[in-house]
């Protein structure tokens, strides 16, 4: 993907009822066209102003976040991270009978994990062990291993040469209107609308790459 400034927000594709009734509509409308948009537009402002980063694509600007002008870093780690981090969320989820790992990347959460089960509840302790707002992955390291890490804010595993799979957000926009302060339950519910043909598809490009 090439895309680059100005950057638009694309519709979510599926229904914003799609997901219920794990994730309501309600909260998939916030989250989709305010939050998200919100990251939209603060990005494009921050590079309105610096035409030699307009041509750089999102992966582009936040692999190379330390090497950007100093006084473009915060808003463009929090903004661009904002951007791929909710697009990369929203587009794992699906409402299906699968509800569990396939194809090569289930054989390798059971070798990493011991089991599905046992991931499971990994990623659920990380998802809870984020102190205020931030998000758990699952990503696959530079050797290609399986790792499950959080990321606090809107920072990405990019910068560390890591490759995501599945993102979980765990800022409360994502979850309060439904599950109110019990990010467990919310958490549980995810596990319902987790997209695993996506993430096997993920798996097979981030071990290729
Ligand atoms: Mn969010």
């Amino acid at each position: 993907m090439t895309e680059h400034y100005k950057f638009i927000n694309y519709p979510l594709p599926y229904a914003y009822n799609a997901l219920e009734p794990y994730i309501d509509e309600k909260t998939m409308r916030l989250h989709h066209d305010k939050h998200l948009q919100t990251y939209i537009d603060n990005l494009n402002n921050v590079l309105k102003d610096h035409p030699e980063l307009q041509k750089l694509s999102l992966e582009q600007l936040l692999v190379n976040i330390n090497r950007l002008p100093e006084t473009v870093q915060t808003p463009i780690l929090n903004n661009a991270g904002g951007v791929y981090n909710h697009r990369f969320y929203f587009s794992n989820l699906i409402n299906s009978n699968l509800k569990h790992p396939i194809g090569a990347l289930a054989a390798n959460i059971n070798r990493a994990f011991g089991s599905f089960d046992s991931f499971q509840k990994q990623f659920t302790e990380a998802g809870l062990s984020v102190f205020g707002s931030g998000y758990a992955w699952l990503v696959t390291d530079r050797n290609g291993m399986l790792r499950i890490i959080t990321t606090p804010n809107q920072n990405t595993p990019l910068p560390q040469n890591l490759c995501p799979i599945l993102n979980l957000d765990v800022w409360e926009h994502a979850y309060y209107l439904k599950h109110y302060n019990v990010r467990a339950d919310y958490i549980k519910d995810w596990f319902q609308v987790v997209n695993w043909n996506k993430a096997n598809k993920n798996y097979l490009f981030c071990v290729g790459r």
